[in-house]
């Protein structure tokens, strides 16, 4: 199978002498108040898909030091993130919001030569701020943005209704203005290259249709950056693994009514170590 040689070649190797860093440290930027579990399923998705570090920095002032569910992550405040030189990926946008602390926040992740995913509120304070345009697209390292349909209408300063009406169009359009790999998210979620190639993803379902699922699909997608694989690998492989696990949890009865993001990132971990 395609997706299967694709993890396989792509991966770090599970060596039996391996250690954390071979795979991959990454941090996710977000969490304003009242949208700190966007980024705690960010990270425990991340966690859960293989990566060898996770950071967690949430702009909120009222934010957990630890994640009692999962203490391996570790928490850092925004500002002192900025001093980690072993990070491979920055997740950015998760619950950012869009404060003046998170302008400056992404202006300054945006300006760092790191593989990135970008998510979310970043995405609404890109389509905001043209000079947050600017900097993205002169970006050398990989970058993934994941916008739903009506993050993608603020970007391209459009309805929804027209992105869901071109959404072919639409994606590359934006992987192509922005000079990324762009996963237009939904049914039938699409990932287009900046290059003018785009792939259809076949797994998910309705199921996903809850809050949260789009975090989760941010940590899985920068778990795989971190741990060596393009963008364009990244985005195709984490879109496969996040439906397909959707797709397990409904053959067991857990959906697609009441499927949970956390579920579902549980569930991404044994579609990718039976690949
Ligand atoms: P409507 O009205 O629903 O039909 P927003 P958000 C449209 C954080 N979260 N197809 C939608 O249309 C996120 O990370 C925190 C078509 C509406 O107009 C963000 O930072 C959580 N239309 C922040 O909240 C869990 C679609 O887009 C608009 C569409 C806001 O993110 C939840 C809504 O989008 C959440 O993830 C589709 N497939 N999808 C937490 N636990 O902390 C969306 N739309 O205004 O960007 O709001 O996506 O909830
Ligand atoms: P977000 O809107 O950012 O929370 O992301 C929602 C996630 O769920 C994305 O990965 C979407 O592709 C997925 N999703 C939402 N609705 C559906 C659907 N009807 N069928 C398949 N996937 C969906
Ligand atoms: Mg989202």
């Amino acid at each position: 199978m395609l997706i299967q040689s694709m993890l396989v070649s792509a991966l770090p190797a599970r060596h039996a002498d391996a250690h954390k860093g071979t795979f991959g440290s990454l941090a996710i930027v977000g969490g304003d108040t009242g949208m700190v579990g966007a980024v705690l399923l960010s990270a425990r998705a991340a966690l859960l898909s293989g990566a060898g570090r996770v950071y967690a920095a949430c702009l909120s002032n009222n934010t957990p030091s630890v994640d009692i569910l999962h203490p391996e992550i570790m928490f850092r405040k925004p500002t002192d993130l900025t001093n980690l030189a072993q990070l491979d990926c920055v997740v950015i946008g998760p619950g950012l919001g869009q404060s003046q602390a998170a302008i400056e926040l992404l202006e300054f992740w945006l300006s760092q030569d790191l593989k990135m995913l970008i998510d979310a509120d970043a995405l609404n304070l890109i389509a905001k701020h043209p000079h947050l345009t600017a900097i993205c697209k002169n970006r050398c390292a990989d970058t993934v943005i994941t916008p739903h349909a009506g993050e993608a209408a603020r970007l391209l300063k459009i309805t929804t209704e027209d992105i869901q009406q071109n959404r072919t169009e639409s994606a590359l359009t934006l992987a192509h203005n922005l000079h990324v790999t762009c996963v237009l998210k939904g049914a039938k979620t699409l990932v287009a290259h900046d290059d003018g190639n785009y792939f259809i993803n076949t797994t998910g379902n309705v199921g996903l249709a809850s809050g949260g699922t789009g975090d989760v699909l941010s940590g899985i997608i920068g778990s795989l950056l971190a741990q060596g694989l393009s963008g364009l690998d990244a985005a195709k492989l984490g879109v496969f693994v996040h439906g397909a696990a959707a797709d397990a949890l409904v053959a067991k009865g857990m959906g697609p009514a009441g499927l949970s993001a956390s579920e579902v990132a549980i569930e991404a971990r044994n579609i990718i170590n039976q690949l």
